[in-house]
C-alpha cells in the first residue's frame, strides 16, 4: 500500500459557521440577523426549519471542542455572529457575545487547536438590512466597526482571519436569486452588494492587521472550474462567461484587475457603484486565499441541441445529495489555475465536503463510505497540489458536524459528526474516524 505523506506543518482542520450550528438565536443579548428573519418567514426554508436551535453549539461548545481534540484537529474554522457582538449592527457592544467567542478561543488554544476566524458568514444584522443591506455602501463602514471590536477583543490570540465567506453567494443568492436571506431578486442590487462586500473586506484589512499584530488575513471564495459541455464555440464561450461570473468577478478585483468587463457587458452592468479609489483599496495584498471547493460546473450554451456539436460529453458522474458532481480532479485543476493566473502567497482549502443521506445503523454508527471516499480522493489531490509546488497550507473539511444547510434546512447532512437533532447527541461518523486516522498519520492512501 502506498501512502502520500504531507509536510509536518500541514494544517488539518474542520469548518463550521455561526448561524448553521450555534442556535440560541435570541439569547444573552443577541440581535436579529437577516437569517433569523428569513428562516422565520413561512415558505423560505425546507420543512420550515430554522437555526433557532441548530446544533445548540452555543451551549455545547465545550463538548464540541473536546470532539475536535479527540479528532486531532490542528485547526478549527468558525464564524462570528455579528449580531452577538453588535446586536443593532453598530453602536452598543454586547459583552456577553464577545465573552462567548473569547472563551471558545481560549478553549481551542488550550486544546492545541488553532482558531481560524471568519468575520462574516452571511448573517448580516437585520437593522443594517433595513438600511439597505449590502447594496448600501454604508454597510462596509459598519463592517469595519464590527471588525475593529472583534479583533480588538480576540486579536491577541487569534492570528488567522478570514474577512468574508463566499461573497458571491451573499450577493447572488441573497440579492438576485432570492433563495437566501434577505431573499431579494434584483440584479442591480446583487452587483452593488458584491462591490460593498469587497469594500467591507478592504476596509477591514488594515483594522485586523492593526489589532492583531503578525496575523495572516485572507478572504474565502467559492470557486470551481467551469467546464464547457462540448468543444463547440458556443459552449466554450459560455464556460468563459461562467468562469468570469463565478470566479473572476471576485478574483480579478482582489488582484488589481478590476471587474471582468466581459461579464459586466453580458450582464448589462454599468458598474456605476465603483467610486474613485475603490479598486485600489480592494486590491490591497492579502496573506492567503481561502478556497471553498465542492464541484465543477458544466457550462452549456442555451442553443438547440442539434446546433451544439459535438454533443454533451459528461455522463454518469457520482452525485451528492446536493446534486453536485463528485470531481476531485477539479480541486487540483482549480488550485493550479489560481496559482498560475493569480499567484496568491498561500492557499487554504477552507471548505470541502459532501452531503449524503446518512443514517444511524443498528449498532448506532454511521457508515458513510461515500463521504469517506470523497474526502480521501480530495485529500489525494491536495498532495498532488503540494507536489506541484503550490503553497497550500491547510485543509478544512466541511463540516465538523451536520448543521443547518440554509434554504435546505436540516435535510442535508455534511458533517463528519452526526447530529441527532432530537437529543443533540454527537456521533462521530466513519468519515470522522478515518479523518482522525489520516490526521494522525499525516498521510493518505494513494
Ligand atoms: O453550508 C455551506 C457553507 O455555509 C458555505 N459553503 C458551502 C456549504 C455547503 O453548501
Amino acid at each position: 500500500m502506498t501512502t502520500l505523506s504531507f509536510p509536518p506543518d500541514f494544517l488539518w482542520g474542520a469548518a463550521t459557521a455561526a448561524y448553521q450550528i450555534e442556535g440560541a438565536w435570541n439569547e444573552d443579548g443577541k440581535g436579529e440577523s437577516i437569517w433569523d428573519r428569513f428562516s422565520h418567514t413561512p415558505g423560505k426554508i425546507h420543512n420550515g426549519d430554522t437555526g433557532d436551535m441548530a446544533c445548540d453549539h452555543y451551549h455545547r461548545w465545550r463538548e464540541d471542542v473536546a470532539l475536535m481534540k479527540n479528532l486531532g484537529l490542528k485547526a478549527y474554522r468558525f464564524s462570528i455572529a455579528w449580531t452577538r457582538i453588535l446586536p443593532a449592527g453598530r453602536g452598543a457592544v454586547n459583552a456577553a457575545g464577545l465573552k462567548f467567542y473569547s472563551d471558545l478561543v481560549d478553549a481551542l488554544l488550550e486544546a492545541g487547536i488553532t482558531p481560524y476566524v471568519t468575520l462574516y458568514h452571511w448573517d448580516l444584522p437585520q437593522t443594517l438590512q433595513d438600511e439597505g443591506g449590502w447594496p448600501n455602501r454604508a454597510t462596509a463602514e459598519a463592517f469595519a466597526e464590527y471588525a475593529e471590536i472583534v479583533t480588538r477583543a480576540l486579536g491577541d490570540r487569534v492570528k488567522n482571519w478570514i474577512t468574508l465567506n463566499e461573497p458571491w453567494v451573499s450577493a447572488q443568492i441573497g440579492y438576485r436569486e432570492g433563495r437566501h436571506a434577505p431573499g431579494h431578486t434584483d440584479l442591480a442590487e446583487s452587483l452593488a452588494a458584491s462591490h460593498t462586500l469587497l469594500l467591507a473586506h478592504a476596509r477591514a484589512l488594515p483594522v485586523i492587521r492593526r489589532n492583531s499584530p503578525g496575523a495572516s488575513v485572507g478572504i474565502t471564495l467559492n470557486l470551481g472550474p467551469q467546464v464547457p459541455a462540448s468543444a463547440s464555440f458556443a459552449d466554450r464561450r459560455e464556460a468563459s462567461l461562467a468562469d468570469g461570473f463565478v470566479n473572476r468577478w471576485f478574483l480579478d478585483p482582489l488582484t488589481g484587475r478590476g471587474y471582468p468587463l466581459d461579464v459586466a457587458q453580458q450582464l448589462g452592468a454599468r458598474l456605476d457603484f465603483v467610486q474613485p479609489g475603490d479598486l485600489e483599496k480592494i486590491a490591497a495584498p492579502i496573506d492567503f486565499l481561502g478556497v471553498n471547493y465542492y464541484t465543477r460546473t458544466i457550462a452549456r450554451a442555451s442553443i438547440p441541441e442539434r446546433e451544439n456539436a459535438p454533443q454533451t460529453i459528461f455522463r454518469g458522474a457520482e452525485i451528492t445529495d446536493m446534486g453536485w458532481e463528485v470531481y476531485p480532479q477539479g480541486l487540483y485543476n482549480l488550485l493550479g489555475r489560481l496559482h498560475f493566473d493569480y499567484n496568491f502567497p498561500a492557499y487554504y482549502v477552507t471548505e470541502n465536503g459532501a452531503a449524503f443521506p446518512d443514517q444511524l445503523d443498528a449498532t448506532g454508527q454511521v457508515n458513510d463510505s461515500a463521504r469517506t471516499r470523497y474526502i480521501q480522493r480530495h485529500v489525494q489531490m491536495l498532495h498532488k497540489t503540494i507536489q506541484a509546488g503550490i503553497p497550500l497550507q491547510g485543509y478544512f473539511v466541511w463540516s465538523l458536524m451536520d448543521n443547518f444547510e440554509w434554504d435546505k434546512g436540516y435535510s442535508m447532512r455534511f458533517g463528519i459528526t452526526y447530529i441527532d437533532y432530537v437529543s443533540q447527541r454527537r456521533i462521530l461518523k466513519q468519515s470522522g474516524i478515518e479523518y482522525q486516522q489520516l490526521i494522525r498519520a499525516n498521510a493518505v492512501e494513494a
